[in-house]
């Protein structure tokens, strides 16, 4: 064969494979933000079938941009222990107890890595369109790329089947709001719906991020600042230990529920 048929092979083979692969896994995790990224690298490690399907080219959600474009991010003390897991580098700040600053390019190329590494796949530039839902469960993910979704082609979608799935998608809730319009799913909240994310209040939004992450329809969880707007807390700017507890926090349960 030559050259350049090899390497269109290759890849075509190698994507295939692993497309194939992941049309049915333990969990499917939407959105590539710092709480999904930690989730899968947990759940991975604990042996779960994950793979994450993230809608831009680059996975790694609000990490990159820290505050305001200023490329570094803060941390609290009682999330270092991730940090350390992912080999992040961090640095206290001085006159602040407790909190630690850092590079959120460095912070969002470790979680990336570290979720591969662990074992979870990464499919970027891939939109959750839609869930499957059959017999009142949620069953996995209607996926089309994104630039069909951005050019609005009328292209159908493909689907992964999963037992559980993670909602990552950050502050719009995305998979939630579909199973709540789309299916009419009653949630576990003390509505049934969507209570809405609430304005800025650090220490609050910090607290409840990992609070609020949990089962919210069996199948369905929801970590980061999805679970947030889903129970109406507070937002908290560019501070990212609740993120990182909360991805911990949705593998454990994840994992307990799977028996792993
Ligand atoms: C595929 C999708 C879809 C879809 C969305 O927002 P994220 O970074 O997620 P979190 O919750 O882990 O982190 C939140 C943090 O970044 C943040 O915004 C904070 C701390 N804000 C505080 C404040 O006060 O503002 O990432 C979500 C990811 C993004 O990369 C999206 O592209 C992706 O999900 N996504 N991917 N299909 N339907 N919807």
């Amino acid at each position: 064969m030559v050259i350049e048929n090899t390497i269109s092979a290759a890849i075509v083979g190698s994507f295939g494979n692993k497309l194939l692969d992941n049309l049915n896994v333990d969990v499917a995790i939407v959105g590539g933000g710092p709480s999904a990224l930690v989730a899968a690298r947990y759940l991975a490690e604990k042996g779960v079938k994950t793979a994450i399907f993230e809608r831009k080219l680059a996975p790694g959600g609000g990490t990159w941009g820290g505050g305001m474009l200023f490329n570094e991010v803060v941390v609290q003390d009682d999330a270092l222990d991730i940090l350390d897991d992912f080999s992040i580098t961090h640095r206290p700040i001085d006159g602040a107890k407790g909190y630690h600053c850092l590079d959120s390019v460095e912070m969002a190329s470790g979680l990336i890595f570290g979720a591969l590494k662990a074992g979870s796949k990464i499919f970027n530039s891939v939109s959750v369109e839609d869930i499957v839902f059959k017999e009142n469960k949620v069953g996995g993910l209607v996926i089309n790329w994104t630039p069909v979704e951005r050019l609005g082609m009328h292209v159908d979608p493909l689907t992964v089947l999963s037992k559980c799935v993670l909602d990552g998608t950050g502050h719009p809730c995305e998979i939630v709001n579909m199973a709540v319009n789309k299916a009419h799913i009653k949630l576990d909240t003390p509505s049934g719906g969507i209570l809405g994310e609430k304005p800025m209040w650090v220490d609050s939004g910090e607290a409840s991020t990992v609070e609020n992450t949990r089962e919210y329809f069996p199948g369905l969880f929801a970590c980061g600042m999805s679970a947030n707007n889903i129970m109406g807390g507070y937002r908290m700017g560019p501070i990212f230990g609740g993120m990182l507890m909360s991805g911990k926090k949705a593998a454990k349960l994840i994992a307990e529920k799977l028996g792993k």
